[in-house]
């Protein structure tokens, strides 16, 4: 008998047919899956997050030893415990006599350095969960003057001929946005995804969570999000049944007290392997198929999914270990206490920071367009704003959650991932929810103090980057605009601003 090779499993690979399992045996091969401080605690996870990972890990190592494989489970709580993965690798290969590792590559630069300077003999396979691998992205991006991901999408579409009427896209469009992000009228309202009651894994891993990280920003319970694959699949058969036939539609509205709206809540199955991202788009293809649900909408879901998730990854591989650090607009505000609950009188960041404190969840218009927004605009330092997100959301791992906030959220990596700044003054938040109406601050002022803070910092961000921003044709116009007003105007809004970001440098509520 050839000795045995451990398998390792991290908490974000819980897939049947994850790449390191496929290539183990049996009958040789040792799992190794371990909970471990140092992945518990590189950023200040939400409480709800590390109860999921560990939960749905404890509920994959039982299906593993169902299916006749023999896995090394290492429990937080263990005395022997190590504290990290290198660590009980060692520990379990001295145990076994085994000398080399199969490793399936991890989300992040951090462990992947760890496992590639690992003392034993180590293959690292790509992860086929992903449409893309890194190696196909990094050729599709070689000789391309500017990465777009609506090219790229158009790429994915046709080898995967999802939505694709021969090489044609279904309907004659590859995107159907002008027919989305509509406001949602009254009577139209969204069904909650379900919720699962906690079973015996679930509920000693909370007792576990309880006990460790009550310190950490966000409310544990009550915890009701799905933990296996058949929980997950029950979370997507609902959005495609309830909620996807108006998921296009009202895309991008937020309501006050419905923090889920038409939004699927899969990322956090996703990415830690319960769902895989073909599997979902074909439920929602076959939907459209059915007529159950329009083409605007599954064409939305499908982009961001085939589109936006690959995309960000492709470009998070493919910049290196230095793009989570970039700061091209050298902000480096201190992040303000109301991302942490902090008393404020902003309505909208209210809203988004109770809903990530008590549900570890924000839906992508939140992100971007609150607590983003209002990061960007006030000059926060996107260090500080990049680990709040990795932080305080179920679904943030490095990979998704670094390119959308540094790139996407932030332009701090210069119009990498976007062509402009996501900024908006009050108006697009006043557009698109009901937020307002609950605010202290007037969304119609534009100066004075009791001014909305979007539309006071607005100009005064477009002001403090305009050299940047004027050959940017998306911005120049915008910047042109800005000069073109009249000189008083313009010197009220300054100092409004001015006032405003010395009042948030005191630590002031806003
Ligand atoms: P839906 O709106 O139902 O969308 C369906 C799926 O599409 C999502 O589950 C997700 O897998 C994918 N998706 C949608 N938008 C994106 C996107 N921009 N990038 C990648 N995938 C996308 N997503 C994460 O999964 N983890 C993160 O840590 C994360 N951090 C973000 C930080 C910022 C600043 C911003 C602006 C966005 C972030 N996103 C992140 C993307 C997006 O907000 C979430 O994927 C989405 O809100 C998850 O909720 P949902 O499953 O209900 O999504
Ligand atoms: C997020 C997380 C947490 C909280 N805990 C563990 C753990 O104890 N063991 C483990 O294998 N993985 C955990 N994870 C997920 C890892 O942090 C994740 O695999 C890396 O960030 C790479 O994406
Ligand atoms: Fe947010 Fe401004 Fe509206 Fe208040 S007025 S909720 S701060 S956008």
């Amino acid at each position: 008998m050839k000795e045995p090779r451990l398998i390792l499993i991290l908490g974000d690979q819980l897939s049947p047919n994850i790449a390191a399992l496929q290539k183990g045996n049996k009958d040789r091969d040792v799992v190794v899956m371990a909970e471990v401080m140092a992945e518990a605690t590189y950023v200040p996870h939400h409480p709800k997050k590390i109860a999921l990972v560990l939960s749905a890990m404890r509920k994959y190592a039982e299906w593993l030893r169902q299916e006749g494989w023999t896995v090394a489970y290492t429990q937080l709580d263990d005395p022997r415990n190590s504290g990290s993965i290198t660590g009980e690798l060692l520990h379990h290969a001295t145990n076994f006599g085994a000398t080399k590792v199969i490793a399936t590559e991890p989300g992040e630069w951090r462990l992947n350095t760890e496992l590639t300077d690992f003392p034993l003999p180590l293959t690292m396979l790509p992860d086929s969960r992903f449409i893309t691998s890194t190696s196909d992205f990094a050729n599709w991006a070689k000789d391309r003057k500017e990465l777009r991901m609506e090219w790229f999408y158009r790429d994915v579409r046709r080898k995967t001929g999802l939505l694709m009427e021969g090489d044609k896209p279904a309907g004659g469009k590859w995107n159907f946005d002008s027919d989305n992000r509509k406001v949602a009228p009254i009577d139209v309202r969204p069904v909650p995804p379900p919720a699962f009651a906690p079973d015996k894994h679930v509920s000693a891993v909370l007792d576990l969570v309880e006990a460790r990280f009550a310190a950490n920003f966000g409310d544990l319970r009550p915890f009701s999000y799905a933990t296996d694959r058949d929980q997950a699949l029950q979370v997507l058969d609902h959005f495609i049944t309830h909620n996807l036939p108006h998921f296009g539609d009202y895309q991008d509205v937020m309501i006050r007290g419905e923090p889920t709206l038409w939004h699927s809540v899969i990322s956090p199955y996703l990415n830690i392997g319960l769902l895989s991202p073909l599997e979902v788009c074909a439920r929602a293809v076959s939907a459209w198929t059915l007529g159950a649900a329009p083409l605007n909408a599954v064409e939305g879901f499908i982009r961001q999914i085939i589109g936006w998730r690959e995309y960000v990854r492709g470009i998070y591989f493919l910049k290196g270990p230095d793009y989570v650090s970039s700061n091209a607009l050298g902000h480096s505000r201190k992040l303000p206490d109301v991302y942490w609950g902090g008393e404020t009188g902003m309505q909208c960041m209210k809203e988004a920071v109770a809903q990530a404190r008590s549900h570890a969840y924000a839906h992508h218009i939140q992100r971007l367009m609150v607590t983003g927004n209002f990061a960007l605009l006030a000059g926060i330092d996107p260090q500080q704003v990049h680990e709040w997100y990795l932080s305080v959301y179920i679904d943030a791992f490095e990979w998704v959650e670094a390119p959308n906030t540094i790139g996407m959220s932030q332009y701090a990596d210069s119009g990498v991932l976007a062509s402009k700044p996501y900024v908006s003054s009050g108006a697009y938040i006043a557009r698109m929810s009901d937020y307002c109406a609950g605010c202290v601050y007037d969304v119609r002022a534009k100066s004075g103090r009791m001014a909305c803070p979007f539309n006071v910092l607005y100009w005064h961000f477009i002001d403090r980057h305009a050299d940047q921003f004027r050959s940017n044709p998306r911005m120049a116009v915008i910047c042109r605009s800005w000069e073109n007003r009249n000189a008083s105007d313009r010197a009220q809004i300054m100092a409004d601003a001015e006032e405003l970001l010395i009042r948030l440098d005191q630590g002031e509520p806003l």
